[in-house]
């Protein structure tokens, strides 16, 4: 019987990933933690404790305590919040990675799984259709720490036997829980702002192609590359993921064909030279041959299912 420790259980993909995996391996097989409490349903529907990753001692009690033989790590600080604390962000990400690599190490929670990001690529990258393996210079702080986090996955699983396995995560999009300091929050923010006041300031040019991913696909793609057999994965550091690629005005286009009076904004801040030296789109072509990645929402079905569900949140459905 699987035992699965979520750590970051109160985030974006955090809140979401618990439910989903609860269902499949049952409530009480599935340990929520955090540093701060997560939604109620996470909260109620199974174990939850508040344990901070970067405490070594504790995360490793836990996991031995619980029997726990998966990990999924999710605890980081993204890309636009990383650049206002450089030092402390790469501490954190460092940190919360080498601990669940040398927890797994030590006991039998020898599955990890560890988000990376299309934030390791950098301006040098080709920026369409980006390939696999490919020249990477990211120039964020979050960017070489997703690098390094990839190359250390690699190395732990070559050297130690950890089963480690992980995404280049695209821009995440979904309505349970907000995301915070990303530099593809926008695309959450807009359909906000689109039900709370019918319009919205972007922080990012209307023409930066990114590639995003709603959270349903993302989750159910996660869990596909965590069930599949070791012998179908011919890589061990980060799978390239690709989703949906858009530009604002194209989101915005979109939300307008459902909400014909919303209008956009341009105003962009620090975050537009991050997405700057990001993919336009991405070749996720390795991921669909070895563990069957697939995806569900375009942006149409995207755009209509979060308008619905976020005015459903605001009480304005
Ligand atoms: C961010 O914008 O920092 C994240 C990411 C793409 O990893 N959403």
């Amino acid at each position: 019987m699987e035992k699965i420790l979520v750590i970051g259980s109160a985030g974006q993909i955090g809140s979401e990933l618990v439910l989903a995996l609860r269902k499949i391996y049952g409530n009480d097989n599935v340990f929520a933690t955090d540093i701060k409490n997560p939604p109620q349903d996470v909260k109620k529907s199974g174990p939850f404790q508040i344990l901070d990753v970067l405490d070594f001692k504790n995360l490793l009690h836990f996991i031995v305590r619980n029997k726990i033989t998966q990990v999924y790590n999710l605890a980081a600080v993204l890309s636009g919040n990383a650049e206002k604390i450089p030092l402390q962000a790469w501490d954190i990400n460092m940190k919360a990675l080498m601990n669940t690599l040398e927890a797994a190490r030590q006991s039998d929670a020898k599955k990890l799984f560890w988000p990376s990001s299309i934030a390791v690529f950098g301006p040098t990258t080709p920026r369409h259709n980006t390939p696999q393996l490919t020249v990477m210079e990211p120039n964020t702080v979050y960017g070489i720490s997703k690098l390094a986090g990839e190359r250390w996955g690699e190395y732990y699983f070559n050297r130690y036997g950890v089963d480690f396995r992980s995404v280049r995560y695209p821009g995440l999009i979904s309505y349970k829980t907000e995301p915070g300091g990303g530099t593809t929050d926008y695309a959450v923010e807009i359909f906000y702002e689109a039900v709370r006041k019918g319009k919205y300031e972007c922080f990012l040019k209307e023409d930066t192609a990114l590639p995003m991913m709603f959270m349903e696909d993302a989750i159910d793609n996660t869990i596909k590359l965590m069930e599949t057999g070791p012998e179908n994965l011919s890589l061990r550091s980060a799978y390239n993921m690709a989703g949906i690629s858009f530009t604002p005005e194209e989101l915005a286009e979109e939300i307008k064909k459902l909400k014909p009076g919303f209008t956009v904004t341009y105003k962009p801040d620090f975050r537009q030279a991050i997405a700057d030296t990001w993919p336009a789109g991405i070749d996720d072509s390795i991921a669909q041959r070895d563990w069957g990645l697939t995806t569900h929402y375009d942006i149409k079905k995207m755009t209509a299912l979060m308008l619905e569900k976020v005015a459903e949140k605001l009480g304005k459905g």
